[in-house]
């Protein structure tokens, strides 16, 4: 299987973000993705190359024109204000409050264009997202060029980001850009497995209305894990989408039992569906070890999951999403490539 990757993701380096109520060093961090690259480096699973540049347009066909100029210059405009470190929101145009008028502060800006304070906007939150979309798209070329899969190593992950937000350690959502380059190059109907321990609230939300791309996600309940506000069983889409999204939460602490029984349950659905391609949305902080999730899955099982998505026999791109126990994510990651590379 074919790896690709960049290194603009070390520009985006947070020292810190918030959590309960205190700044703690950052969890989603370059060395995340320095393990994963040495540990496929060290393996035989294949090639690792770099992406092509395709530019802006395909970003554009799923974020909003403002929200990527926002974010373009979004450090520029921090510097000139003086900023000192990374920049954070502090307010948000919540219910009652105008969010269609753009406001000339930046302050207010920042929060117009987010759904969180826990997503430290760094020197180098931009390139290393737009270099990350770029990753995605040149391993979507691989999968359209007649690959049966192929594996993206980008941070930072994509499934919290919005059509015009960001949050959640996400700035652009890179399953939705693939999904929706995958429709612009001819496909009819693009499926989303979204295995991350959270719910990818920005992927459903971009497209919650249609039924040519699939979105099904296994995840912590919302009522107590971010996002909280998405990610419910009874969100099943809406208008000609209506019947094109499935979500299976499960409780903190859920067994690798249930787990697996979800992911089937998805994947009966995924199949129903019949896709031509399938994107997984790759979080391994389902991991037992993970710092901030409450699943318990490990190596064995992840080499499970790599089958099963072997077996369900559609071409398919994996992008790398969360995963926060820094020295074991290489190991995970490799387990379900592995697996998938092994088959039934
Ligand atoms: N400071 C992804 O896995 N809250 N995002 C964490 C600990 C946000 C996770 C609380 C978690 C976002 C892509
Ligand atoms: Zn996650």
């Amino acid at each position: 299987m074919k790896t690709v990757y960049n290194d603009k993701h070390v520009q985006h380096a947070a020292s810190h973000e918030f959590f309960r109520g205190r700044l703690v060093p950052a969890f989603e961090i370059p060395a995340r993705a320095d393990y994963v690259l040495h540990t496929l480096q060290a393996s035989d699973l294949g090639p690792i190359m770099a992406p092509q540049d395709q530019g802006l347009q395909a970003l554009a066909r799923v974020h909003a024109p403002a929200y990527l100029d926002f974010l373009s210059g979004a450090w520029g405009e921090w510097q000139r204000l003086g900023g000192e470190g990374d920049a954070f929101p502090a307010v948000w145009p919540v219910r009652s409050l105008r969010a269609d008028v753009l406001p000339q502060s930046f302050a207010a800006r920042m929060g117009l264009f987010s759904m969180d304070s826990g997503t430290p906007l760094t020197a180098g939150a931009w390139p290393a997202a737009y270099w990350g979309a770029q990753c995605s798209l040149t391993g979507l070329d691989l999968v359209l060029a007649g690959e049966r899969s192929a594996y993206v190593l980008s941070r930072p992950p994509g499934h919290h980001a919005g059509a015009d937000f960001f949050g959640g350690y996400c700035f652009v959502n890179n399953a939705a850009v693939a999904a929706q380059a995958a429709l612009d190059r001819g496909l009819k109907k693009v499926a989303i497995l979204d295995v991350d321990y959270h719910h990818g609230n920005g992927t459903q939300a971009i497209f919650y209305e249609r039924a040519d791309v699939f979105f099904a996600s296994i995840h912590g309940d919302p009522m107590t894990e971010y996002p909280f506000f998405l990610g419910h069983a009874d969100e099943t889409g809406a208008g000609a989408g209506l019947g094109f999204n499935a979500n299976f939460p499960l409780p903190a602490g859920a067994s690798n039992a249930l787990w697996f029984e979800r992911l089937d349950a998805a994947l009966a659905r995924l199949q129903a569906y019949a896709p031509e391609l399938l994107i997984v949305s790759l979080g391994v902080d389902t991991y037992g070890g993970d710092p901030i999730s409450h699943f318990h899955l490990d190596r064995p099982e992840f080499a499970r999951l790599g089958q099963r998505l072997q077996r369900f026999g559609a071409p398919t791109l994996f992008l790398q999403e969360g995963g926060y126990a820094t020295e074991a994510i290489g190991h995970n990651v490799l387990a379900v490539l592995r697996g998938f590379e092994s088959g039934a």
